[in-house]
């Protein structure tokens, strides 16, 4: 596979004029309007979280694809903590990635299966429908106030859910959900956690299908997916209070490059983030008049174990302090209209 191609890369435009549009955009976008409209009229602030890793896949009719490798750890988390702090959240995730409250229970930190206990009845006529299954008492303590908080969340219709796959549903969706969160004006926020791939398979290059072994080695040029953070902030959600997520393996590349992207993009926050570390420390990059300002969020390792809190041990989360911080820079942002 190259790396490096002469090309020049796809501006927005021409990157949506070559991919096709996800099926159910319309009806998404619809749903997304809705939910916008009734958190806008009862004057609640909006936040759009993005989490989890697109695919990019090498087969119109596809059976092989290139992915990542984000859990939706980060977005998940944060959703909570956003509507712990008031917020109704637009959760856009990668499909069967990690979701807000459900995560706690996931299959592989704690299979819910494992939670269970089965009570025969014992009456001589009982049948399997006189069998109760109960929550083992243990894990009472931590589950309920999930459950809680879940159940709270959805009778109130504070979470919308959206999912996405590929690298061309997710940019679809980005553009069409930024532009509807333009109603909200300041009230909008756009946490944009997810792990979005730099390079793409342009459909005119794409064989319709399963690429056939027996040639020797495979060779595939892929372009460079455009840096779309440019046209959220500048066209298509402008009004908006935008957070972007700097991902290395360097951690000495962090914050310049951080402070690159407020500086090219004008944007509110960036925070950076080493692969190694990630659920630890974490650095926020604000720009302040011609200087930066960076803060360093830490907390104790021995604290964070994603989803360790579901049996029943009290974890702290990076995300509590992230989510804490931004709400206040959010709201002094609204402030200075
Ligand atoms: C992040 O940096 C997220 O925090 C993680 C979260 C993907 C590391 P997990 O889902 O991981 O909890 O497993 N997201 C943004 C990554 C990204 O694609 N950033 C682009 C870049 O670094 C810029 S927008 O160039």
């Amino acid at each position: 596979m190259s790396s490096a191609s002469s090309q020049e890369p796809f501006s927005a435009e021409a990157y949506f004029a070559s991919q096709s549009p996800p099926a159910n955009l319309a009806d998404d976008l619809q749903r997304v309007k809705e939910f916008i409209a009734k958190h806008r009229d009862a004057g609640r602030r909006v936040v759009l979280i993005t989490s989890g890793g697109t695919t990019v896949p090498l087969e119109m009719n596809v059976v092989r694809f290139l992915d990542n490798f984000s859990a939706g750890t980060r977005g998940a988390t944060s959703a909570e903590y956003f509507l712990k702090a008031g917020y109704a959240v637009i959760f856009m995730h990668r499909q069967f990635s990690l979701q807000p409250f459900s995560r706690h229970y996931s299959h592989s930190t704690h299979p819910f299966l494992d939670f269970l206990e089965v009570h025969p009845s014992s009456a001589p006529d009982a049948t399997i429908a006189d069998t109760e299954v109960k929550v083992t008492q243990r894990v009472v303590p931590a589950l309920l106030p999930i459950l809680d908080a879940y159940k709270r969340t959805m009778s109130e219709g504070l979470l919308h859910m959206l999912t996405f796959v590929t690298v061309d549903d997710y940019l679809y969706l980005l553009r069409g959900v930024s532009k509807e969160m333009g109603v909200l004006g300041r009230n909008g926020m756009l946490y944009l956690a997810a792990a979005v791939s730099d390079f793409f398979l342009p459909r005119n290059k794409m064989s319709e299908h399963k690429i056939q072994s027996g040639k020797g080695s495979l060779i595939i040029e892929m372009d460079q997916v455009p840096k779309v953070l440019k046209p959220v902030v500048a066209e298509w959600a402008r009004e908006g209070f935008v957070v972007s997520f700097k991902l290395e393996t360097d951690a000495a590349l962090l914050v310049p490059k951080a402070q690159a992207a407020l500086e090219r993009y004008g944007h509110q926050v960036v925070i950076g983030n080493d692969l190694q570390t990630r659920n630890r420390p974490t650095s926020t990059s604000t720009k302040r008049g011609e200087g930066f300002e960076t803060a360093w969020l830490r907390i104790d390792p021995a604290l964070t174990t994603p989803g360790a809190g579901a049996g029943g041990r009290e974890v702290k989360e990076i995300e509590e302090d992230i989510v804490k911080e931004l709400e206040g820079r959010h709201g002094r942002w609204i402030e200075r209209g």
